[in-house]
């Protein structure tokens, strides 16, 4: 049972940023403790690839476009941009940080239900990835409840290929596929793209370039129009720890899992390379 915080965890000019411009940066929300425990995760799972199913999206260098599992992760892609997916499932640490006491109570007021993880990404140098919208990939069930975050490790600004986005095109009406959805539908993606790009420039939307500090939170709306500034220097990361979340009210009760601490969380991944745990 999840009761809705009597009194907001948001203030009156949060949830008018979040309103009007589909986004909220929360200063200093996980602590230094925090940080460090999703860092040594991560340094874990490098440092223990054998069996290891966890994906591996390479973005950079030459593997780039290819996608491992930690096991047969080349070592070289440590040093290039790359996704590493889902720890979410099976790592209580993640998890902890991601719906983190006062996490769990904004992502709660933002869905207006109790939140849970349905993917999670760790990130050790900024995505640059072409503008998007999440429920082009991972749609909600009922289609609009998603929020995203990223949890930063380290500063960023516009050296370490920042996350970009446009402020209020979570209000444009979302483009729908041949098939009435939000998912791409690769034959039809141009005609989207088109679509979202006319509607930035009938409305003007400025282009932003999130800049903040190690343990910010940059949490946006599944229907913002976002994606990964180019990285001008190579040799700074942005490691983050990027968040999806659904309501857990909207999948069957048998795909929501609960930890001890009472954190729901996808019983699957998305993408089903890893083993579902029980529910
Ligand atoms: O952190 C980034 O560079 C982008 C992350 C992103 O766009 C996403 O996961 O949807």
């Amino acid at each position: 049972m999840f009761d809705l915080p009597f009194f907001s965890p948001l203030s009156a000019t949060q949830r008018k940023t979040w309103n009007d411009q589909g986004y909220l940066h929360l200063k200093k929300a996980i602590s230094t403790e925090e940080i460090t425990a999703v860092r040594n995760r991560v340094e874990w799972h490098w440092a223990n690839p054998s069996g290891n199913p966890h994906n591996v999206d390479v973005i950079t260098g030459d593997y780039a476009g290819q996608c491992f599992t930690m096991n047969d992760t080349p070592l070289t892609v440590r040093g290039e941009a790359y996704k590493l997916n889902n720890l979410f499932l099976r790592d209580d640490t993640i998890r902890s940080v991601a719906l983190s006491r006062r996490l769990k109570r904004i992502m709660g007021e933002l869905l207006q239900s109790e939140p849970m993880i349905c993917n999670s990404l760790n990130f050790e140098r900024g995505s640059q990835q072409d503008a998007h919208i999440d429920s082009w990939y991972m749609p909600a069930p009922d289609d609009e409840s998603m929020v995203a975050a990223s949890i930063s490790l380290d500063p960023v600004d516009d050296t370490n290929g920042p996350i970009f986005f446009y402020p209020g095109s979570h209000k444009i009406a979302p483009y729908r596929f041949s098939d009435g959805r939000l998912n791409v539908i690769d034959a039809e993606f141009a005609d989207c793209r088109a679509y979202v790009q006319a509607q930035i420039e009938e409305l003007q939307l400025p282009l932003i370039r999130y800049q903040g500090g190690p343990g910010d939170v940059f949490i946006w709306h599944g229907q913002l129009i976002h994606g990964g500034s180019p990285i001008r220097d190579f040799s700074r990361t942005r490691s983050s720890l990027v968040v999806h979340y659904w309501r857990a009210s909207d999948v069957p009760q048998q795909s929501v899992v609960r930890d001890k601490a009472g954190r729901a969380y996808l019983a699957h991944t998305l993408r089903g390379e890893l083993q579902p745990v029980a529910a």
